[in-house]
């Protein structure tokens, strides 16, 4: 196997064994072999010029197979090999033209053994040229977190044939060998154009359904009820669960991304919703233990479970899957079926307390925009001298303390803005308050960076300012995971620059490409804490 989609690649080079994440050697060469299958059926798309409304439920499930292939979202070798067959029968159904067409396009595999052989040829190494290579990876997982945001907005019932039909000119892309750096340079903004538009439609999305978050205490704390603990970033399932587990004397803890939910004002009505329960999602391993109830995955972050007692707990849903744990599938309203965990929850104990207090986000744009007077106020008479985006992931590197270090020493005149689960890293600091307001802004979801791009543009309009570069706010980012890679192409495309990336560049870009990214957009590693701020700073 050969991954380096994540910032835990061994090594900093690549995962050759086994997977830092816990990815086996089969589901590496599966998920290889989807990816592939993808590009075949986008080029197909392409060269037919088949239309994106023609195409049906194919644009969904190219989707859902690029959600699949996330780190930590699914571990399931048969889950792999179902939706290969599910994604070749498709293709081979679009397949009219009498071009010639590539070796993705008209492959055919039979067993799953024929598929793991066939895996073995089309990897990220086999394309040979290491800059062609990093760019056509680098597309690949920029999509595959569009994907995601693009999947969570289509079960709240919005789309955009746009988007889908970006995704099938992108993967067509990194199979058609006449393009070259440039091109392939052109292609990755592209991609960040269409992250900007896939969270915006995801921001629609989750506003019009579930109302814009508010700034909001979250308890930490337990009650005495049985529970259960929902994970990843899908609102509907939480919406579901909430639906499902009223009046059972239940009760529901979010956890890791899952946390922004309490913000909204929609999930707000369910008292039995308690509140977030532990810490970014490496910290499952310890958190689940002490839970005692049963965990419902909607999305990454999956670690590979300590035990089978902790095992038989778990339950994924959506693109999640784990082997051996139970995967709920909606019905063809959309509608998921919780009463076996809701079941399992009553026999189990409450959790057991592991923090107390509370903690306050709902930074998100609507929010933020209705407290622009007095935040304008505040950077002009000076009390706020700056804001640092510092969203993201989080992960298991001891070097990523060096992102609680840096919101300890920043100076008590600067502001964070956050989403994602790289919060988790400085949320429950006592950082203080700046006029009453708290110092870490919490958006939501890594999907809610749009949030901070939006407040961005908002903060420019209002100072006035042509460049989007010239406002007092830096950008210092944490990434784990293809999600992130989507959020680090939309600021680029939208002409943030001098972008601080950590705790380690990708190993995926290659020197010339890095180059690139330094040359063009100032995209820097992270050095210590003090001489990122001085330099941040301007000291
Ligand atoms: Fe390694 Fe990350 Fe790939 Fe997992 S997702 S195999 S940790 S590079
Ligand atoms: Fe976190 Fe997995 Fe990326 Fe959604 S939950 S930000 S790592």
């Amino acid at each position: 196997m050969f991954c380096y989609q994540c910032q835990e690649t061994a090594k900093n080079k690549g995962c050759t064994v086994r997977g830092v994440c816990g990815k086996v050697e089969n589901v590496a060469a599966l998920q290889d072999l989807l990816i592939y299958t993808l590009k075949g059926i986008s080029e197909i798309v392409i060269k037919d010029n088949v239309a994106t409304e023609l195409c049906g439920s194919l644009n969904s499930d190219v989707i859902e197979s690029l959600f699949m292939t996330i780190t930590n979202a699914n571990f399931d070798e048969t889950a792999f090999e179902t939706q290969i067959l599910k994604m070749l029968t498709a293709r081979d159904g679009i397949r009219q033209s009498q071009d010639e067409l590539s070796d993705a396009a008209t492959f055919k595999v039979s067993s799953k053994e024929s598929m793991l052989e066939k895996a073995q040829s089309v990897g990220v190494l086999s394309t040979e040229s290491e800059d062609i290579r990093s760019l056509r990876e680098l597309i690949i997982y920029g999509l595959k977190g569009m994907a995601a945001y693009t999947e969570h907005a289509e079960r709240i019932g919005f789309r955009d044939s746009e988007i889908f039909a970006f995704a099938y000119e992108a993967l067509a892309a990194t199979i058609n060998d006449q393009l070259g750096v440039d091109e392939l340079v052109a292609m990755t903004l592209k991609t960040g154009e269409f992250g900007v538009r896939a969270m915006a439609l995801l921001d629609k999305a989750n506003t019009t359904r579930f109302g814009h978050p508010e700034i909001t205490e979250v308890n930490l704390g337990v009650r005495e009820n049985p529970a259960i603990l929902i994970s990843g970033h899908d609102l509907v399932d939480l919406d579901q669960l909430l639906e499902q587990t009223k009046d059972h004397g239940v009760d529901v803890y979010t956890h890791s991304e899952m946390l922004p939910a309490n913000y909204y004002p929609v999930f707000k009505k369910y008292e039995h919703l308690v509140g977030n329960y532990g810490n970014a999602w490496w910290k499952q391993i310890d958190e689940f233990e002490t839970f005692h109830g049963p965990i419902l995955f909607t999305t990454n972050c999956i670690v590979p479970p300590r035990n089978p007692e902790i095992q038989g707990r778990i339950f994924t849903t959506g693109a999640s899957g784990f082997p051996g744990c139970k995967h709920i599938v909606a019905d063809e309203r959309g509608i998921k079926d919780f009463s076996e965990i809701i079941e399992l929850a009553k026999t189990l104990p409450p959790p057991t307390q592991i923090e107390s207090g509370s903690i306050v986000g709902g930074f998100a744009h609507n929010q933020v925009i209705a407290l622009a007077d007095s935040i304008v106020e505040a950077v002009k008479t000076g009390a706020i001298k700056k804001f640092f985006v510092m969203g993201g992931c989080d992960g298991r590197m001891k070097s990523r303390e060096y992102y609680t270090d840096f919101a300890m020493k920043l100076p008590s005149d600067t502001v964070i803005m956050t989403a994602g689960c790289a919060k988790y890293r400085y949320n429950k600091l006592p950082l203080g308050d700046i006029a009453g307001i708290p110092r870490v802004w919490d958006a939501g979801q890594c999907n809610d960076s749009y949030s901070l791009a939006v407040i961005a543009l908002k903060l420019k309009e209002t100072f006035e300012l042509e460049d989007i570069n010239d406002l007092p706010i830096a950008f210092n980012i944490a990434w784990y995971e293809q999600k992130a890679v989507i959020v680090l192409l939309a600021l680029l495309f939208l002409g943030v620059k001098n972008i601080h990336l950590g705790p380690t560049l990708p190993a995926f870009l290659s020197p010339n490409v890095a180059s690139v990214l330094v040359e063009k957009f100032g995209i820097a590693p992270i050095g210590s804490v003090e001489e990122d701020i001085a330099l941040f700073m301007g000291d």
